[in-house]
């Protein structure tokens, strides 16, 4: 493979690891554990995983040899800087077990377990992915790991193989399904043990134990990075009004990390919107009142911030969407059967009149991709919804009819940006490659101490690396029953953006200011070399919500 020369310089960075990792440890146990919610309804589905103690790794003064183990690894749903770290993490320390331990990856995400493709993760090809971005050294992808059928299936090629133990390295969803596949897997004494890393993008898989999912910190970053040229630029002409959407699936964490490290003119926040019953014309009127007032000031540019998921948060789309949900998840047959005609009129002549109204009052575009476009876990693909255009040419129609803006000499010209792609795959930071080795390699230590159910934790992110602290999270600790398609299931809760947040905070105390005058900050491209202060800080949302511990 012909590498650049920042990969090649790249390729010999040693990514920190926690100190107590470095040597010899013992798993101490913590308290026994209960679900965040719906505790007897978890207890029952997970018989055998249930109330497992939290466990914190301690340096052992007698170092033990440990036996080979053979352990596949999973990467699943959407890529996020750093999952070639975990692996590699992962692989250095089944090694430091013992020099005769294996790691099998299987291809193209959970798929690959279920129809038996895998590869061998040797040393030579682990070296060659060190500290790169992607997931392509294995490939992932969002088959849902969830029936009696695919664990067994799975099994024929774990026992094949002599694996046991398998890493799953997923966001909430996929970790869910891990829970469900080490209660199966203990159930029936199969002899292989499943362990989580927390990843995506999205920064929604986090709570005291989880500070972050790894992949967060880079995205955001690059996203900043070019929001931060965009404003420059906007900043140099004058003359346009930038639009960002920034993906985040439904929670708002991307956008407003970004917005703390940027300082944009507006940026929505979902959660807030939700919480305001803000209506769609709430929101148009939110932001051509500073199109408005900018405008006053002869600054007829700016830019906005828009969380992929907004449209689910505002009240009356939330509730066509849970409508929708149900409709289509209570009628699975027959929906697999229609063609796109078919299921468009389906659901006309379903819907309650309310949000009947509320799906024709959206341009059709955004009210087909709403009714036909699901992912595998049924969620509505937010990131094919154009709101960025949806909202700024509802702007634009608002300001037309506006006497204030007229009265302000006002000009409203937009242009539309959507990034999401652009950060996924990025090599990671600093932080996020020393996080996702330490999660590898705290995943081979959870392995070693031979425990199931369990997520890597990392903790103590806002210091320096070495003084992290490592140690395993019962995934059933993290859930609670939601409704999906139409049934009540445990799952993982989502985290999303907390208005009595520490980061929130910050962004509502400054965003009158930021709004009509212009302090945007230009971060500057993600660093890999020189000072700590510039390389190595994490984001400013895992600064602020941990600042006074
Ligand atoms: P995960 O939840 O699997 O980490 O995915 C994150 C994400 O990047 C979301 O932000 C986005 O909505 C989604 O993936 C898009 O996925 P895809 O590219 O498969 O359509």
């Amino acid at each position: 493979m012909k590498k650049s020369a920042l990969q090649k310089a790249r390729a010999a960075y040693q990514p920190k690891l926690p100190i107590v990792l470095t040597g010899a440890v013992k798993a101490v146990e913590g308290r026994p554990t209960e679900s965040v919610a719906d505790q007897e309804a978890i207890h029952a589905l997970f018989p055998n995983t249930y109330g497992l103690p939290e466990l914190r790794f301690e340096k052992n003064a007698t170092p033990a040899q440990g036996k080979p183990v053979n352990v596949g690894v999973i990467l699943s749903g959407g890529q996020a800087p750093g999952g070639h770290n975990v692996i590699s993490g992962l692989f250095d320390g089944i090694k430091k077990i013992h020099r005769d331990s294996r790691l099998f990856g299987f291809l193209m995400g959970p798929g690959g377990l279920v129809d038996h493709k895998y590869i061998e993760l040797t040393a030579p090809i682990i070296d060659e992915y060190r500290n790169t971005g992607g997931f392509d050294i294995i490939g992932s992808g969002r088959t849902k790991l969830e029936k009696k059928e695919q664990f067994d299936k799975g099994l024929e090629i774990l026992r094949e193989l002599g694996i046991n133990a398998l890493v799953i390295i997923g966001g909430d969803d996929s970790n869910t399904n891990a829970a469900v596949l080490a209660e199966y897997y203990k159930a029936i004494n199969a002899g292989v043990q499943v362990i989580g890393c927390p990843k995506t993008i999205d920064g929604d898989l986090k709570n005291d134990l989880i500070e972050t999912s790894f992949g967060f910190d880079t995205a955001t970053k690059v996203y900043s990075e070019v929001i931060g040229n965009i404003q420059r630029d906007c900043n140099s002409a004058k003359k346009y009004w930038h639009f960002i959407k920034l993906m985040g699936r439904s929670a708002s964490h991307i956008a407003l990390e970004c917005a703390l490290q940027t300082q944009p003119n507006i940026c929505l926040i979902s959660e807030e919107i939700e919480a305001k019953n803000m209506s769609l014309k709430d929101i148009v009127k939110y932001i051509a009142d500073i199109v408005t007032a900018r405008a006053a000031d002869g600054n007829n540019f700016g830019t906005v911030l828009v969380p992929e998921g907004l449209i689910e948060f505002i009240p009356e789309f939330k509730k066509l969407i849970a409508e929708l949900n149900e409709l289509l998840g209570s009628h699975k047959d027959e929906v697999a059967a229609m063609n796109h005609e078919q299921l468009t009129q389906f659901i006309l002549d379903n819907l309650n009149a309310e949000n009947l109204a509320a799906l024709k009052s959206l341009p059709e575009s955004v009210a087909r991709q709403l009714m036909l476009d699901r992912d595998p876990h049924g969620n509505v693909q937010v990131s094919l919804i154009e709101t960025e255009k949806l909202l700024s040419q509802m702007v634009a129609a608002e300001l037309a009819q506006s006497e204030a803006f007229k009265a302000a000499k006002g000009k409203f010209s937009s242009l539309h940006h959507f990034f999401g792609y652009e950060g996924r795959c990025a090599d990671p930071s600093n932080f996020d490659a020393d996080y996702c080795y330490s999660l590898g390699f705290n995943a081979a230590a959870l392995i070693n101490a031979g425990v199931t159910g369990y997520m890597s934790s990392i903790r103590n992110l806002v210091k320096p690396a070495v003084q992290w602290i490592a140690g395993g999270i019962p995934i059933t600790m993290m859930m609670n029953i939601e409704r999906r398609n139409a049934e009540d299931k445990p799952v993982i809760q989502k985290a999303l953006v907390r208005l009595d947040g520490a980061p929130f905070q910050k962004f509502a105390s400054k965003r009158d200011e930021w709004a009509r005058t212009t302090s945007y900050i230009y971060p500057g491209p993600i660093q890999y070399f020189g000072p700590a202060e510039v390389c190595d800080q994490p984001s400013m949302t895992l600064k602020y919500e941990h600042q006074n511990k």
